[in-house]
């Protein structure tokens, strides 16, 4: 790999990427709206806005892979998710086609399927299921991936991250935890795998208590090594039991479920 370029760089799996992936291309380019620290050995920082088309389509220049980790990372008003996540995403795709980069990580999320009940096993195949505008806007990058790859050749693996951060922060995230360094070995996967086509995964760790069935992550050669359960006693003992008749514990998406309509 010689260029690889991360979107959203100053954000949390951002920072985890280009710490973990040092080494990994002989070029990595780092950009994002938010500041970025600068650029070390082997390193571009390239700050730009993904709703400037112009500017993402020379941001993608010379660039072999692109890690989308940039947007809105959470429920927000339509407008903005408008611009930084639905006309964001359609720029690093008209980009990548324009520039002819090869193969893009798609930064989905679980909220794409938020709305199927936790006693529901999920598969790949299973149907989006959205629990949020949010969650829709990752249901549009997955359907842009699948279509820039069944008519322009891009491949994509689409990751539905479940919950990426240094340990679970509740229980539902005993289920949907997924480490930092299963990220990066799962980022390493995708580059490294000599064809994906569009492939939709789920990005979460050996969770005893997981949701989902991976059989993509086979296809991929990735095998997460970490799992919740070595954080189970701690947030048992600090979070009560769950209401399984609230809808927050009924629902895969959890808060992003039961919440009201953002803009009410
Ligand atoms: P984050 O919010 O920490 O980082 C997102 C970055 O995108 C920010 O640094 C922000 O400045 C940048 N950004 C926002 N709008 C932009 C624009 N118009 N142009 C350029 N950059 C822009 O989010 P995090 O946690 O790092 O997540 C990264 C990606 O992974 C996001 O797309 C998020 O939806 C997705 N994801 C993350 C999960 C997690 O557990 N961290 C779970 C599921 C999905
Ligand atoms: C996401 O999609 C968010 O980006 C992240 O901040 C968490 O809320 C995560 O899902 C989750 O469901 O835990």
């Amino acid at each position: 790999m010689k260029r690889l370029l991360i979107t959203g760089a100053a954000g949390n799996l951002g920072k985890i990427c280009r710490e973990g992936l040092k080494g990994y291309a002989d070029v990595i380019r780092l950009s994002d709206i938010s500041p970025m620290n600068p650029a070390g050995p082997n390193e571009e920082v390239v700050p730009c806005d993904l709703s400037d088309r112009a500017a993402v389509i020379e941001l993608t220049k010379d660039v072999d892979g692109i890690i989308h980790l940039g947007g809105i990372s959470i429920e927000a008003a339509f407008d903005d998710l408008l611009q930084a996540n639905l006309a964001g995403t359609y720029n690093i795709y008209e980009a990548a086609r324009q520039n002819g980069v090869g193969r893009i990580m798609f930064a989905s999320s679980n909220h794409a399927i938020g709305f199927h009940e936790r006693t529901t096993r999920l598969d790949d195949t299973s149907a989006q299921r959205p629990d949020s505008l949010y969650g829709v806007t990752k249901c549009y990058g997955e359907a842009m991936a699948s279509y820039y790859y069944d008519k322009f050749d891009v491949e994509t693996v689409s990751v539905r991250i479940g919950s990426c951060f240094e340990k679970p922060l509740d229980r539902r995230m005993l289920s949907t935890w997924m480490s930092p360094g299963d990220f990066v070995s799962l980022m390493k996967a995708i580059f490294t795998a000599p064809q994906t086509g569009h492939l939709v995964m789920y990005g979460v760790s050996d969770n005893t208590a997981k949701w989902w069935s991976n059989d993509h992550a086979e296809f991929l050669g990735w095998k997460p090594k970490d799992s919740s359960e070595q954080f189970r006693a701690e947030i048992e003992a600090a979070f009560a039991p769950e209401d399984r008749h609230e809808k927050a514990t009924i629902y895969q998406g959890g808060g992003f479920a039961a919440r009201g309509h953002f803009e009410d």
